[in-house]
């Protein structure tokens, strides 16, 4: 199994470009997440007041899953290590990338898991994932075919009501604008219907990646803290929060053991 960590440190700094300090819009308002053009001013105020409890301290993890070869590692690479590979090179087992954010001044994690065919993620890794990204190429039709059952798939571990779902159709840069218009015709259709947020990016030329991954980092990051708001209105006062890396993260909860690729 290939296992790849961008950085051995729980905390790295946050690079300079890794700043988010308004949200980052959708790339269609027929399938977004969220219509809204900033965050919400819960958030924002509970970011100034330090009110964000352990969102800071948290790591959200991310899967990455579709078909052979549309792009999952490719679009992972372009993002954290803005590098483009021509060569095809098949993932064996599971890839992943760390990555850091600061979002309205509070430091905020991804890790972002690519999943090969064929190994569901109940073999691959027991996780908790708070975004699931389903990925198609734009000029195969059949990989778009595919997403529902990836979609089943990834859902099996997770609990589908607290789960962000993205849908990213890849290799734009291979498609003709009329080729592209139908299948997005297509994605938007299906995007909607599955409650998922559609994108389309190349990794090659590096269109939309930056935005898409950014636009995921926040909604993730809006989801945590609106979370924390919610437990911190219900708890007493008197109570102990402790900060530690069992209470940061979501399998404590589940009580469900993470695979080795998970530590
Ligand atoms: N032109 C173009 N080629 C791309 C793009 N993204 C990926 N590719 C190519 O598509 C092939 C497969 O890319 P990968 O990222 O390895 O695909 P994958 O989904 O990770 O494949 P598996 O790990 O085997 O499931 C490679 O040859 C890439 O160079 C893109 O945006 N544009
Ligand atoms: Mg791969």
């Amino acid at each position: 199994m290939s296992v790849r960590v961008s950085s051995r440190s729980a905390f790295p700094p946050v690079r300079r470009d890794r700043v988010i300090a308004q949200l980052p819009q959708s790339f269609r308002k027929e399938a977004a997440l969220h219509i809204e053009e900033d965050f919400s001013s819960k958030v924002r105020t509970a970011c100034q007041e330090q009110r964000t409890g352990t969102v800071g301290f948290k790591i959200s993890k991310v899967i990455v899953v579709g078909d052979l070869a549309v792009g999952k590692t490719c679009l992972i690479n372009r993002f954290c290590k803005d590098a483009f590979d021509k060569n095809y090179k098949a993932t064996i087992g599971v890839d992943f990338e760390m990555e850091r954010f600061e979002v309205l001044g509070v430091p905020f994690s991804l890790q972002l898991f690519s999943i090969k065919k064929k190994r569901r993620t109940t073999q691959t890794c027991v996780c908790f994932f708070s975004v699931v990204i389903i990925v198609f190429d734009l000029n195969d039709i059949a990989s778009l075919g595919h997403a529902r059952q990836w979609l089943e798939d990834a859902l099996k571990e997770n609990d589908p009501t607290s789960v962000q779902l993205f849908l990213v159709g890849t290799k734009k840069d291979l498609s003709s604008p009329a080729q592209y218009s139908r299948i997005e015709q297509d994605a938007l259709k299906f995007a909607s219907e599955i409650c998922a947020e559609f994108w389309a990016v190349s990794s090659l030329t590096g269109e939309n990646v930056t935005e898409f991954f950014f636009r995921v980092a926040a909604l993730a990051f809006e989801t945590n803290v609106l979370a924390e708001l919610e437990k911190s209105g219900t708890r007493q006062i008197g109570d102990v929060v402790r900060i530690n890396s069992t209470s940061s993260d979501p399998l404590a909860a589940s009580k469900k053991k993470p695979s080795s690729c998970c530590q």
